[in-house]
């Protein structure tokens, strides 16, 4: 029997060496969904942004090359998934892999910030840059810093309403987005990620409990998860909530290992759980 190709992911994203984040964590979980990544690396650094002293190389120039090259092969991806970028100047070539590939399903995580601030050597000019990304997606899937970058609204955390998650979400969906995911979504009732396409009348939310330890690279393990889910076909509310429970369950396991967060979690011990390309396993 014939097999059909593996769905394939353009994934724009960083190889950070250490701290589990970026394509050390996009390409193990899409590739354990069953889709095949193909990285268009945006920088590599020795370590990510929150460790010091890092070495690090931006790939703008290679970028250029490289979509120029795949223009030339007339490649189709099933998926265009974007994260870190490097600097202002990569917008461009991520806004014209966007629009050469019109008919695949494109994910902007515009990865810029955490605990209300941008990441270290973040260009402040970057939130403008990634909203203008924003009429070019089918799904975008900030947290609560990034939306307060994007909005210009101060970063607070104060517990919201659905009603004010409505608002939020909504805002998001103007600025261009088909979807929008707001991640780590303080709910009166709790946290959770909350969403909202275009032609949806209510929002949809997926709670989870708080656990007391905070790793970076979270929230690409969540992006990953959902983008691998959308690329084989999920719905948004489906998508969201196995990258949801993921994410919980790679970051419970971590919580027993004696190694400090900036490492990010044990994506290996978590990884096997999510072979098999679709489902809510
Ligand atoms: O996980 C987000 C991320 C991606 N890439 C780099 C980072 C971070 C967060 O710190 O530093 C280089």
């Amino acid at each position: 029997m014939a097999m059909n190709p593996a769905k394939t992911v353009a994934a724009v994203h960083d190889l950070s060496s250490v701290g589990r984040c970026a394509l050390t964590v996009v390409i193990p979980v899409l590739s354990a969904m069953g889709a095949q990544v193909i990285p268009l690396p945006t920088a590599v650094l020795s370590a990510h942004t929150a460790f010091s002293g890092i070495a690090a190389r931006d790939l703008t120039d290679f970028m250029r090359d490289c979509l120029l090259h795949w223009q030339k092969m007339n490649l189709r991806f099933d998926a265009v998934y974007a994260g870190y970028l490097a600097g202002p100047e990569q917008i461009s070539v991520v806004r014209e892999l966007l629009q050469w590939q019109k008919d695949a399903v494109a994910i902007v995580d515009p990865v810029m910030g955490d605990d209300g601030a941008l990441y270290a050597g973040m260009s402040p000019e970057m939130p403008a840059m990634q909203r203008s990304l924003f009429a070019l997606a089918d799904v975008v899937t900030p947290n609560m810093t990034e939306y307060a970058l994007l909005t210009g609204e101060d970063y607070s955390l104060r517990p919201r309403t659905l009603s004010e998650a409505a608002e939020m979400l909504k805002k998001l969906i103007r600025m261009g987005a088909r979807s929008a995911v707001i991640t780590s979504f303080p709910l009166e009732s709790g946290p959770a990620n909350v969403f909202l396409s275009r032609e949806d009348s209510q929002v949809g939310l997926c709670p989870f409990e708080r656990l007391p330890a905070h790793y970076p690279g979270t929230g690409d393990l969540f992006s990953s998860v959902l983008a691998g889910e959308l690329t084989h076909g999920s719905s948004l509310e489906d998508a969201v909530g196995r990258a949801t429970r993921f994410t919980r369950r790679a970051i419970a396991l971590s919580m027993d290992c004696p190694v400090e967060v900036n490492y990010g979690v044990q994506l290996e011990t978590a990884l096997p759980e999510l072979l098999g390309a679709r489902g809510s396993r």
